[in-house]
């Protein structure tokens, strides 16, 4: 079975692949005509439903999903949460983003660490049914980054009951306990 996810994010991709292997994952990038829309929603929800509907109306008869995900730290007002992937600018790098986020950090005192990765997925059935699904990981930000593996802000984010990052954990542990993972356990019994 064929799944078109709306994503230009690599490390979203390689994920889902990993987590949903017996499904065919098709992205926009392989289109000759796809401009991604702007994220103008306020909310996760909203984001992946734009990113959604902009891929299903170029493969109306497959399976279309979109997805959006970010970080939310208590101490910054839940900030960055659905700019995650835009906090140090418009065209920022993951490691731009990470710096930015811990010297926002560093700027408060006694600033709260707890945080939360967020993730919706909007998909559509080929008749165009819709699906929303939730995932979330609670935990806490480290000072320093630390780790290698996965990507965005993965290597500053300690989950609930670990002492290391998700980029020190790794991907197979990440693909068990992650916000996306969570939401892609629900996404699969769609194709049950
Ligand atoms: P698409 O919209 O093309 O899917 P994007 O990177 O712009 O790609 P989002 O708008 O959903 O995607 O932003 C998600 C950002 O949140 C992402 O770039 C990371 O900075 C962060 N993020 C989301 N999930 C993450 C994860 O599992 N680990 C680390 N950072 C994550």
């Amino acid at each position: 079975m064929e799944l078109w996810l709306a994503t230009g994010n690599r490390g979203k991709l390689i994920e889902f692949k990993t987590l949903l292997p017996n499904l065919s994952i098709h992205t926009q990038t392989e289109l000759p005509v796809f401009s991604a829309p702007p994220e103008t929603g306020k909310t996760f929800e909203e984001n992946a439903r734009i990113k959604a509907r902009a891929l299903k109306a170029l493969r109306p008869d497959n399976w279309v999903a979109g997805e959006d995900s970010g970080l939310e730290v208590v101490g910054l007002n839940n900030l960055p949460g659905i700019h995650s992937a835009r906090y140090a600018g418009p065209k920022a790098r993951d490691q731009e983003n990470v710096a930015k986020l811990l010297k926002m950090m560093s700027l408060r005192s006694a600033v709260n660490r707890e945080a939360q990765f967020q993730c919706c997925i909007v998909i559509y059935s080929p008749d165009g049914t819709e699906s929303v699904i939730h995932g979330h990981l609670k935990g806490t930000i480290s000072k320093k980054v630390l780790g290698t593996d996965g990507f965005g802000y993965d290597p500053v984010f300690i989950p609930e009951g670990e002492t290391k990052t998700l980029a020190e954990l790794g991907t197979t542990k990440k693909n068990q306990i992650s916000h996306r993972a969570m939401a892609i356990r629900q996404l699969q019994k769609l194709f049950l």
